[in-house]
């Protein structure tokens, strides 16, 4: 057996520990909506693996723009994992610039943000992904969710072309799910984003559900990778459960986009693990066996797996980390719960003044 570098380890154990915050963070949020504590909840189970590892691809000073199940690019991108778990995942020196900033007060903002709390992001006016924090200090560009589906992508072109024009070498990641691909503003804004070169990686999540539309009724297409082609920009598929592979084809588009090349489209396949929301019944139109053949691809499982076989953790390291990673979330959400609700005189828009 070919032996593994120690880099190798310590960077599939980063994303490891990224991956298993982003799901106890799930996880506690999903438990809260059955005890009623939460109306509504949309869940990251199963995107892990691709949210995480295409955001350790990208540094501070890039902009991220992520949906409704991106919480693991968006824990990634706004936390330092070594400050707010010392000791969890080794030091690794990739040479990227992290975000920088309090990551604690940022997590517990991030919680308050989903409680509706006044020290949440948007000041308690709504309580979801819906929110941008820019915070230029420390390198973060964040733009929040757009509901309507493929409207995001112009925007995130719209910000690689800024950079274009800045001349300072940073990318767009843009995550988007299948459903969004069948959308003109898909086309427009990878066209132009093709045309200009621009510093430009569109990730699509294709969890093969748009809400209740089967892939089979949303395009005709073999993969939408191949969608690439038709712009003159490559069109990679990418297992969207093995944080590796995805790692591997987001640093080589991040590389094309650093050096002028233009964009690149991106398809990671996923599983569909839950409902499109929690509160609707979604999850019942997909076929019991195609449920099973997902559960068996846990991308937190086969990473676990991995790390196992490698012999890099013990399944009872594994049991620690994942225990950390609860109680943290656990602290964090019960304080922001404790947390002043918004302040009833609200202005309906918060002014930059
Ligand atoms: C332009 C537009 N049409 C319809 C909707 C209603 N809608 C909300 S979510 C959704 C499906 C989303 O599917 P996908 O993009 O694949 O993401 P997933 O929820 O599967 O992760 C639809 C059709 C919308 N938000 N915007």
């Amino acid at each position: 057996m070919r032996e593994l570098d120690a880099s190798v380890h310590d960077s599939l154990r980063e994303m490891h520990g990224y991956m298993r915050l982003a799901r106890e963070w799930d996880l506690r949020f999903e438990k809260m909506f059955r005890t009623g504590a939460l109306s509504k909840w949309y869940s990251s189970v199963g995107n892990e693996a691709t949210t995480v590892a295409a955001a350790c691809a990208i540094e501070a000073g890039d902009s991220l723009l992520t949906l409704h199940r991106d919480s693991g690019a968006i824990l990634r991108h706004y936390l330092d994992i070594h400050e707010i778990l010392p000791g969890l995942v080794p030091q690794t020196s990739s040479g990227r610039k992290s975000v920088g900033g309090d990551s604690r007060q940022r997590f517990l903002r991030l919680a308050c943000q989903m409680l509706g709390r006044k020290h949440g992001f948007s000041a308690g006016h709504e309580r979801s992904y819906h929110y941008n924090l820019i915070e230029e200090q420390h390198g973060l560009i964040h733009i929040g969710m757009i509901s309507h589906l493929g409207s995001m992508i112009p925007v995130a072109a719209g910000t690689a072309f800024a950079f274009q024009q800045q001349g300072n070498h940073q990318v767009a990641l843009n995550f988007i799910g299948e459903g969004a691909t069948s959308t003109g503003d898909f086309h427009e804004a990878l066209n132009i984003a093709s045309v200009w070169k621009l510093p430009f990686i569109l990730v699509i999540e294709n969890n093969r559900w748009a809400f209740s539309t089967p892939t089979s009724q949303q395009y005709a297409c073999q993969q939408l990778a191949d969608r690439g082609q038709g712009y003159g920009i490559p069109g990679v598929q990418v297992d969207g459960n093995d944080p590796e592979a995805v790692f591997t084809v987001m640093s080589s588009a991040v590389d094309r986009a650093r050096s002028g090349e233009g964009p690149t489209l991106i398809e990671a396949m996923l599983g569909r693990h839950r409902g499109h929301s929690e509160a609707d019944d979604s999850l019942d139109l997909v076929p019991a066996d195609e449920q099973d053949g997902y559960s068996s691809q846990d991308p937190l499982d086969l990473v676990e797996k991995k790390l196992v076989d490698r012999s890099t953790l013990s399944v009872s390291d594994l049991a620690e980390i994942r225990n950390r990673c609860a109680s943290l979330v656990m602290v964090l959400v019960d304080e922001a719960m404790s947390m002043p609700q918004p302040d009833p005189d609200l202005p309906r828009r918060i002014h930059a003044d």
